[in-house]
């Protein structure tokens, strides 16, 4: 609240008067959503309405990148151009691995005529395009009529749990489907509790399973549902232990598998979180907190080593509406940015 009126001082100068506050919620009916603070206040002669978003701010990733740009900074093929050179330093800079970046730079340079091959801006535009096609996106609201069981996997913290909420009240709310939810995390209570609390607010059964084989029960009682959205527990890249229970899991289980990554993610760790998840197969990829970066290597990096396609982003930590269906141009674009 404090934030909310320092903004409306700001923007209005420190005559201004306050003349009410209130908390909200943005959705589902005021229930759900961070809290926003709407501040009125007033100038002579005219009255203002001032709102201040007090979500968390983005920190930004300058320290990263610089260590890739820095790391990736060597001239990857002397006998290339300036102009590749430089696009080389861009898509580091831009926290793209190395080895991805020059792949792309020699994919395009072989679509494009050698005349070309010195023009910065041509390259950077087919490049553009050749980012859009790797990227390959799915559209995951389309429904084919048939139960889709769906489960979130991947490490601590990345935003599994309120994914499937996001997820659980569109579909529910907006999309009008039967939807149940599952959950496996029984390790800690406030993961359940964290899930009951969602599928109370939405409306829809939750079940809690303890085994491989509670599992596979919870699903049959679900029959009845369009959709089922099993949360799993966060586990690390580097646990066998962890991974090989997960995969008892979801062993005879018909379920698509959506792998979670965070947009923070060190680009040095996805390559283990890919390696270590890549024991279950992988068929969608979410990649969540993308408000809380500047540079989206990540993104192109995860959808290059598990060679399957986005379905989900999120922006944000309010239910249901930081959740966007990712398409391939916005994404390239979201890249590649303008750096
Ligand atoms: N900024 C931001 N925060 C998010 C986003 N998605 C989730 N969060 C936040 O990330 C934190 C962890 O979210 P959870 O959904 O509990 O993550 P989880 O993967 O289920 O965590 P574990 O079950 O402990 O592995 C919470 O504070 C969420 O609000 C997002 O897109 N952006
Ligand atoms: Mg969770």
């Amino acid at each position: 609240m404090q934030e909310a009126v320092a903004s409306l001082r700001l923007e209005y100068g420190s005559d201004a008067v306050i003349l009410h506050t209130t908390q909200k919620r943005r959705w589902l009916w005021g229930r759900l959503g961070p809290k926003r603070y709407e501040v009125l206040g007033a100038i002579d002669p005219n009255f203002k309405r001032a709102q201040a978003d007090t979500r968390p701010r983005a920190p930004e990733h300058a320290a990263a990148s610089e260590d890739n740009y820095k790391q990736g900074a060597s001239r990857f093929d002397p006998s290339m151009s300036e102009a590749v050179q430089s696009l080389y330093g861009r898509l580091v800079r831009r926290d793209i691995p190395k080895d991805v970046a020059q792949g792309l730079l020699k994919d395009t340079l072989t679509r494009l005529p050698k005349q070309d091959w010195n023009d910065e801006g041509k390259i950077w535009i087919r490049l553009g395009s050749l980012v859009a096609e790797r990227v390959v996106t799915v559209d995951p609201w389309e429904f084919s009529g048939d139960q889709r069981i769906v489960v979130l996997i991947g490490p601590t913290g990345v935003g599994k749990t309120t994914t499937i909420a996001k997820i659980a009240a569109n579909f529910s709310l907006v999309g009008a489907k039967n939807v149940g939810l599952i959950t496996v995390d029984t390790y800690r209570i406030a993961a359940v509790e964290q899930l009951k609390t969602y599928a109370e607010i939405i409306g829809i059964p939750v079940q809690v399973a303890y085994s491989p084989r509670e599992l596979k029960d919870s699903i049959a009682r679900m029959a009845d549902r369009d959709l089922i959205l099993i949360d799993t527990a966060g586990r690390s890249q580097n646990n066998y232990l962890q991974m090989g229970e997960l995969k008892n899991y979801l062993e005879g289980i018909d379920a698509e598998i959506h792998l979670v990554i965070s947009a923070t993610t060190k680009s040095s760790d996805v390559d283990e979180i890919v390696k270590a998840f890549g024991q279950v197969s992988i068929d969608r990829v979410i990649i969540t907190k993308l408000d809380e970066t500047t540079t989206y290597g990540v993104v192109l990096q995860t959808c290059e080593r598990t060679n399957a396609p986005l379905s989900f982003v999120t922006t944000g930590q309010g239910v249901p509406e930081d959740i966007e269906v990712a398409t391939n141009e916005k994404i390239a674009q979201l890249i590649l940015g303008d750096a």
